[in-house]
């Protein structure tokens, strides 16, 4: 059997990585000579049209992330099971990353950063405990969930956003329209972790960010989406850092990748900007996840985080 790498980025790496965890089996990657019948697998990460075509005895997508937006517009995806990344690497890092992005807005770092360069001795009398800030994760799947386990455990007064109801030990969980306005209005930071989907798309706008909740301890709302760049309308961030309706954001992911140099958002002095690395697919980890899932089917188990491709996620 053969798997078939096709990514944009550096492919070493990932053969590598696969071919010591699928020992005895062909690895090809896009752009050589392979025989298409014999691919069964692919692991993939923004296929170009075409290239995950005339793949006759494929029995598997894999996307090497957890998001599958890059899978769902493919023409003509091929119908077998995509499954997505959801391990304890990633989960891990995206936590890292939600945890220091929450604790630096919570301690004012950005202020005494600057105090720092301007060699000022700034006083700070009685600044919040994390018990006085309310985070709000949108997307309540496994990343968010992480992620207010490891809030929480900071002392943080943490709650949830989902499609679905749920119960979470621990959390509220609204869902849904109807759940939205009573979740936003209980939250001083809003974490975006929900996958780019139609109806998710351009969610985090003005409307969104004015029911945000405004007698908070952090001087108002703040944004930290690191979900998807097609999730957020950027003149609308802007504008409401601008007009105080948003103190501040950390953004991670933006409509266009690489964030284009002339946009006003590296400069803006409330804006914290990170090249979408919240979560790095690391090969290590993700090779040896993709290689679990193949010899899991193999044996004749069914693979775990298949994508609903109805839902989009
Ligand atoms: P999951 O599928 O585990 O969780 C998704 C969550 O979003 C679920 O709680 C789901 O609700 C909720 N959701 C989906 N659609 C809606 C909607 N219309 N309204 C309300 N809630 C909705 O995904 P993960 O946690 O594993 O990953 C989340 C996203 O994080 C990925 O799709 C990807 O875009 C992004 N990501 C970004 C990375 C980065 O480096 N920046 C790295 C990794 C991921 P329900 O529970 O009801 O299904
Ligand atoms: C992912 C990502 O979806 O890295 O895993 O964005």
């Amino acid at each position: 059997m053969s798997l078939l790498v096709a990514v944009t980025w550096e492919t070493q790496p990932w053969v590598e990585r696969f071919a010591r965890y699928l020992p005895g089996r062909a690895i090809v990657v896009l752009g050589e000579e392979f025989d298409r019948s014999k691919i069964r697998y692919v692991a993939t990460w923004g296929p170009k049209p075409g290239s995950l075509d005339r793949l006759p005895n494929l029995e598997a997508i894999f996307s090497l992330g957890a998001g599958v937006d890059h899978l769902m517009g493919y023409p003509g995806l091929p119908d077998v099971p995509v499954v997505r990344v959801a391990q304890d690497d990633l989960t891990h890092r995206m936590s890292e990353y939600m945890v220091m992005h929450c604790l630096m807005y919570l301690r004012d770092h950005a202020r005494f950063a600057a105090a720092q360069r301007a060699k000022r001795w700034e006083e700070d009398r009685s600044p919040p405990i994390a018990a006085d800030v309310r985070v709000g994760i949108m997307g309540f799947g496994v990343l968010g969930q992480d992620a207010a386990r490891k809030l929480k455990m900071m002392g943080f007064d943490v709650a949830g956003w989902s499609r679905t109801p749920k119960s979470v030990d621990g959390f509220t969980v609204y869902s849904g329209e109807g759940g939205l306005s009573e979740f936003l209005a209980r939250t001083d930071i809003l974490i975006s972790l929900v996958p780019l989907t139609p109806d998710t798309r351009g969610i985090l706008n003005r409307t969104l960010f004015e029911k945000l909740a405004r007698d908070g301890r952090l001087g108002g709302p703040i944004l930290i989406n690191a979900g998807r760049g097609g999730l957020q309308v950027e003149r609308d961030i802007l504008a409401c850092l601008d007009d105080g309706t948003l103190k501040a954001a950390t953004l991670d992911v933006f409509e266009a990748e690489p964030l284009p140099e002339d946009s006003p958002l590296w400069e803006h002095p409330r804006v914290t900007i990170t090249p979408h690395n919240a979560a790095v697919s690391e090969p290590e980890a993700t090779a040896r996840y993709i290689a679990d899932q193949i010899h899991r089917h193999e044996a004749g188990e069914l693979f775990q985080n298949i994508v609903d491709r109805a839902r989009g996620y």
